[in-house]
């Protein structure tokens, strides 16, 4: 199942080292999020338990200096690896901004995206723009590659999303213009309370990429190193100028699908323990481990500062006040419009709001 070609070298110690700190980090915010959920402290989060290998792997590949990611709402983990901060993050599951309060410039991390199948659109625009923009003078996608090849786009979405059309357009479109996208889906098992049988037809996402003539590679999106690597492989594709690549990380959604959903209305436990494959965290753990790596004394330090780090985030969160209620108005378009600034100012008498 693994395609990983032998080009792409074996990650350094240090490497797995920074991967394992990146997983904990993300494993103990992630639970620590839908606790808050419970507490009251924010209103709704989609959890991402299991798949914190797939995320953070393939975040991990990225050349943050140049290439953009486009996220769902299960992103925490890639979020995380860029060093976003994790309160303006978080903010969209507090309900104090949609899409994050981050800056998506800085940060090459587009607004948290709830349509789904919609950040694949927006990638495949994105990259169609870096091949326009290698060759200015010409009006047209760039043929020959700069020295140091082209930004790329990683965009992520679901088993569930690659049944919309959205995607097949996508997919379509990139395919013939050679944008440099590399396609991520977490083949996560489920879309909602759909198990990918009954919803993906062929059972599988990765066979849909030769009707496109596009490259795909299918990993164990259990195993970082695995995800690592293909995502390399994948962007050095893309970069060169020869087209799309779609991954497709098999992992597993071991949580519900947000902490509105009770996932023992459609599977059983014994179903989860079936299907959910190998722990990531306890995965690279155990490679660390064999590998000399690391001892256990660093996998208790990495567990004793992700729970700290959790913690300050808890509270950067709950310092959060709501926005100005003015700012909707502010953010839609970079030059305003007329019937804007009527709508702004009606509201404001309306409502007396500042
Ligand atoms: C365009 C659109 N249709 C439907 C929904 C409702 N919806 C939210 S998540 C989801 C399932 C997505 O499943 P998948 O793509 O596998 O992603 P996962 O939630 O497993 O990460 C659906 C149907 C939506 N948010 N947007
Ligand atoms: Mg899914």
């Amino acid at each position: 199942m693994v395609l990983v070609t032998s080009t792409v070298p074996e990650l350094s110690g240090d490497e797995l080292r920074r991967l394992y700190r990146l997983l904990t980090s993300v494993r103990q915010l992630d639970l620590a999020a839908v606790a808050w959920q419970r507490q009251g402290i924010i209103p709704g989060y989609a959890p991402e338990l299991g798949q914190e290998a797939a995320q953070v792997g393939s975040a991990f590949a990225m050349d943050t200096s140049r290439d953009f990611i486009f996220p769902t709402y299960r992103e925490m983990g890639a979020a995380l690896t860029l060093g976003v901060d994790m309160v303006e993050y978080m903010a969209t599951h507090k309900a104090s901004w949609h899409g994050g309060l981050y800056d998506p410039v800085t940060t090459r991390l587009a607004p948290i995206q709830a349509v789904v199948g919609g950040s694949v659109l927006h990638a495949v625009g994105w990259a169609h723009g870096q091949r326009l923009a290698a060759a200015p003078a010409s009006g047209r996608p760039a043929d020959e590659m700069p020295a140091d090849g082209l930004p790329a786009a990683l965009t992520y979405f679901g088993d569930g999303a690659s049944s919309q059309g959205d995607i097949h357009e996508a997919m379509n479109f990139a395919a013939v213009l050679k944008a440099p996208v590399v396609f991520f889906v977490q083949n996560n098992g489920w879309a909602i309370s759909l198990p990918t049988s009954a919803q993906v037809a062929g059972g599988t996402v990765a066979a849909r990429a030769a009707g496109y003539g596009m490259k795909a590679l299918t990993v164990d999106g259990n195993d970082v190193t695995a995800v690592v690597r293909a995502t390399r492989e994948a962007l050095a594709h893309a970069r060169a100028g020869l087209g799309p690549v779609l991954i497709e990380a098999m992992t597993y959604r071991r949580g519900p699908h947000s902490t509105s959903d009770d996932p023992g209305r459609y599977r059983t436990l014994e179903d989860e323990r079936r299907d959910a494959g190998a722990d990531p965290v306890a995965l690279l753990a155990e490679q660390l481990l064999s590998a000399g790596h690391a001892d256990q004394d660093f996998l208790d330090a990495a567990h004793a500062d992700a729970v700290a780090a959790a913690e300050v985030v808890r509270l950067g969160v709950q310092e959060l006040k709501p926005r100005p209620g003015a700012e909707m108005f502010e953010f839609v378009f970079a030059e305003t419009t007329q019937q804007l600034t009527d709508q702004a100012s009606a509201w404001r008498k309306e409502s007396e709001h500042d």
